[in-house]
């Protein structure tokens, strides 16, 4: 199987951590932004990523490709199949994908993507505003949900917790730091999420990257 994407993308890392997580590999093909790539526009019509292709199967969109996966392998078992908690587990997801994500892509887009890879300046108000009024009380409503078990559903990894750690990898990337005086627990529960070797390890190419770039 195919991913197309790149890891700096909260979205592509979500999929490629969740297959990490589940054993599943997938053969990551690095692409860029709106890539014109014949292969990754006939998966992704939108060109946006990740995008998959599974033989003649191709499929756009973080959820849905793990939806995707989570039924061809359901174990172990990382979208639990108790309605409550399965429930629970999509809102995290979207959560993650909607809320965390338009807040994350102003600071990232304008301070990392824009000056370092479009070679024009990013929009520092955007950026600054999104951090001091958007972020906290996102931080302010996590740090009141995370359990003591360092997992957000069931005591156990699931989806809710790939999908809400992942853009915490792009904050750290634009200077974002949590503090851990006011947000203890989220501080402590993103660390234990993104020193797990699946996505340490990507995390660790990117930064690599960055300080190239
Ligand atoms: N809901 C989609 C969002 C995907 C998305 O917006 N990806 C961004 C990168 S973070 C992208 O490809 N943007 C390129 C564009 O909008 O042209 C998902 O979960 O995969």
């Amino acid at each position: 199987m195919i991913l197309y994407g790149s890891t700096m993308s909260p979205f592509v890392r979500k999929v490629a951590a969740y297959a990490a997580e589940k054993g599943i590999e997938l053969k990551l093909r690095a692409i860029g932004l709106a890539d014109p790539d014949p292969d990754f526009r006939a998966a992704s019509p939108f060109r946006k990523m990740p995008a998959l292709v599974d033989g003649d199967y191709k499929l756009a969109d973080s959820s849905a490709i793990i939806h995707y996966l989570e039924a061809k392998y359901p174990t172990p078992e990382l979208i639990p199949v108790d309605p409550q908690l399965r429930g629970r587990t999509i809102w995290y997801d979207e959560f993650a994908d909607t809320l965390l994500f338009a807040c994350g892509g102003k600071m990232f887009f304008n301070r990392v993507v824009a000056p370092r890879f479009l070679g024009r300046e990013g929009d520092a108000a955007i950026a600054d505003a999104a951090e001091r009024d958007e972020l906290p009380p996102l931080l302010d409503y996590l740090e009141g949900v995370v359990p003591d078990s360092g997992f957000l559903v069931d005591d156990r990894l699931t989806l809710a917790d790939i999908a809400v750690a992942s853009p915490f990898a792009n904050f750290d990337h634009c200077g974002v730091k949590i503090d851990a005086a006011r947000h203890p627990k989220v501080s402590a529960y993103v660390e234990g999420i993104l020193t797990r070797p699946s996505f340490a390890r990507p995390i660790a190419r990117e930064r690599a990257f960055l300080e190239r770039a």
